[in-house]
């Protein structure tokens, strides 16, 4: 096979021999008419891409109630980067080059695309409603984020709500709480009915389907063919989740002295919001770390997160993280809110780089910490002269999510604890509930993000949700994936789907945080084994500079190349499932032995 290629070429390369130099003279000027289109058009993209970020920024760090001036800046900086990504101009001149995308490299090709998927975002076409959806989502996140939460009449944080879901035994302190952190929805509900439309219809300028066939097409996938993936991803999880959840019902209904088990779950039993992670129903002795960080300050948290990073040959943060983000919650008598969800900023696709955060002493935010420096680390490393500004992102946005998650999960392994001095090394811990443990934070994501999730944004936006069917819709999912109920009854008065962040600002993208779990079993699979050789169980990754070659490798190049392509090249395999089962493979004997004799109530194939 392989001397059939080479001769094939050598008689193509004979037979074109005498046009060679003028058809490369061609191809050359080509290339250049090109580039000189690509820098001009990069130079505006980057300042209009800053300016939108620092608008971004200050209305999501300082929300003042009644206060319109971040309001008009975002407007204004968000009108003028779509009125020239979304320029006719731009769209026309970008298709002509890509006539001749066999003459060019693969980079300029991918440029080329970039700029033809952030142009359909903001249809020049379509201006009018490009301004209403600017202004139309500005409105949303102000009343996310600028939410009074209230239990009992007192204001109190989603930190605050969060760790009452966390620790306590109160059945009715838990109902209130939960309650409240739901209260969220309902003055969202109209605003997400208004930007379904308004997203639906911009991108429809452009001949998308609708919006999450737009944002699944990033992937380069279609939206049956991501809906098929994460059909897959659940069925493939089923068998564990069906025992983790079986468990959790008994080991809940014993906590809160119920009568009987209920076949499913009510969600203020769970100890997070939106039952997406069950991790803080294990206590793991002797590897407790929510005790190791209690009475740590949260500057010395980020600390620790950054040295993880520097041991393994990354740079340090510049000074500049440091006094421009903003990473505390803010103190109690605050006369402004702030944006609660934590994120990472890559401002302007240089070296201004800022965190979003309100990290307080815990092991959920220990985890988000080496999560949110993943990203920034990942943006450090592909602002570099090889990847172009507009092919500054992830190899796709799973593998951005994936990064900081995967040293979240090495850094909440006992080796790695044991010589930070977070544990005692010689303390001999319980295997088995440590990986109970990691596997409901793990395990049981899948079905909310892969399932809960995506159906629900699938079926707002490609499907036209009504908006009387909103609530329904939503409990209906979360009772088939996660097998969770609500603990009173929910009806199309609330919105429960928007009291998740990502439903109204990081809209039909939610399958990117169930792809990047798969990918991190990958990657963590590949270090443990082939680098580190260590247990995938049990590794420490600290100092290794090994490890942080082989990511930086993976980082560096952005997104110039395909992210199937890079993915083989990395770990070996294309995107797999089978890493993360063989992880908790052993947890299915201790499981099914727990279980024994009870009742279950998901289907045994889904
Ligand atoms: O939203 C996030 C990150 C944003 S950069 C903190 N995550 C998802 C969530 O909180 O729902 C991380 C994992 C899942
Ligand atoms: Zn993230």
């Amino acid at each position: 096979m392989k001397k059939l290629i080479t001769l094939f070429i050598v008689l193509i390369s004979i037979s074109a021999c005498k046009e060679e130099p003028k058809k490369e003279a061609n191809n050359d000027a080509i290339k250049a008419e090109t580039q000189a289109f690509l820098d001009e058009y990069t130079q505006t993209f980057v300042k209009l891409y800053y300016d939108s970020s620092l608008a971004e920024w200050d209305a999501n760090t300082h929300i003042v109630a009644g206060d319109t001036t971040n309001a008009y800046n975002v407007q204004k900086a968000n009108e003028a980067y779509a009125k020239f990504t979304g320029s006719t101009d731009v769209i026309e001149k970008t298709k002509k080059f890509l006539e001749d995308k066999d003459k060019l490299d693969i980079v300029q090709v991918r440029q080329l695309n970039t700029i033809l998927y952030a142009a359909a975002n903001n249809p020049e076409t379509v201006s009018e409603l490009v301004k209403k959806r600017i202004a139309a989502e500005n409105a949303q996140n102000e009343m996310l984020f600028g939410y009074d939460f209230k239990v009992d009449g007192k204001s109190v944080s989603t930190g605050d709500i969060d760790e009452v879901l966390r620790v306590s035994d109160n059945e009715k302190t838990r109902l209130k709480n939960w309650e409240s952190s739901k209260g969220v929805g309902q003055p969202l509900k109209d605003g997400l009915e208004n930007l379904r439309n308004l997203r639906n219809e911009t991108v429809g300028a452009l001949g998308y389907d609708d919006y999450f066939s737009y944002q699944v097409s990033d992937y380069g996938m279609t939206r049956v063919e991501m809906l098929d993936e994460m059909n897959k991803m659940v069925k493939e999880v089923w068998p564990l989740y069906r025992e983790l959840h079986t468990w959790a019902r008994h080991e809940l209904a014993k906590k809160y002295n119920a009568k009987e088990v209920p076949d499913y779950i009510p969600a203020h039993w769970l100890p997070n919001r939106w039952g997406q992670d069950w991790s803080a129903l294990v206590n793991v002795e002797g590897l407790d770390i929510d005790a190791a960080l209690k009475d740590k300050e949260p500057e010395w948290i980020v600390k620790e997160g950054e040295n993880f990073y520097k041991s393994i040959g990354f740079n340090p943060l510049p000074a500049s993280f440091y006094e421009k983000s903003s990473m505390y919650p803010l103190p109690k008598d605050a006369d402004y809110k702030k944006n609660n969800h934590a994120s990472a900023w890559h401002m302007n696709l240089e070296n201004d780089l800022r965190c979003l955060m309100s990290v307080e002493p815990t092991a959920e935010y220990y985890e988000t910490i080496h999560h949110e420096l993943g990203h920034i680390y990942y943006y450090q490393a592909y602002t570099n002269p090889n990847v172009p500004p507009l092919l500054r992102g992830g190899a796709n946005r799973g593998f951005h999510e994936a990064i900081g998650s995967l040293l979240g999960l090495a850094a909440m392994q006992k080796p790695f604890l044991a010589e930070k001095g977070l544990v005692d090394a010689n303390v001999k811990i319980d295997e088995t509930q440590n990986l109970l443990k990691e596997a409901l934070n793990y395990v049981v994501f899948l079905p909310f993000s892969a399932g809960v999730m995506t159906e629900f944004e699938n079926s707002l936006y490609a499907e036209n949700l009504p908006k009387d069917q909103f609530n329904k819709k939503w409990w209906e999912l979360a009772k088939k994936y996660q097998g969770m109920i609500p603990p009173t009854d929910r009806g199309e008065e609330f919105n429960d789907a928007a009291s998740k962040t990502h439903i109204n600002n990081d809209a039909a993208q939610y399958y990117d945080y169930a792809i990047s779990y798969i990918l991190l079993f990958q990657i963590h699979d590949h270090i443990a084994k082939n680098i580190l050789k260590q247990d995938p169980h049990a590794t420490n990754y600290y100092g290794s500079k090994e490890v942080g070659n082989f990511l930086k490798g993976i980082l560096q190049t952005g997104a110039n190349n395909d992210w199937r392509v890079l993915l083989k090249e990395s770990v070996g395999s294309g995107m797999s499932a089978k890493p993360m089962l063989d992880y908790f493979e052993p947890l299915m004997a201790y499981l099914k032995e727990q279980n024994k004799g009870r009742s279950y109530t998901l289907p045994e194939n889904f």
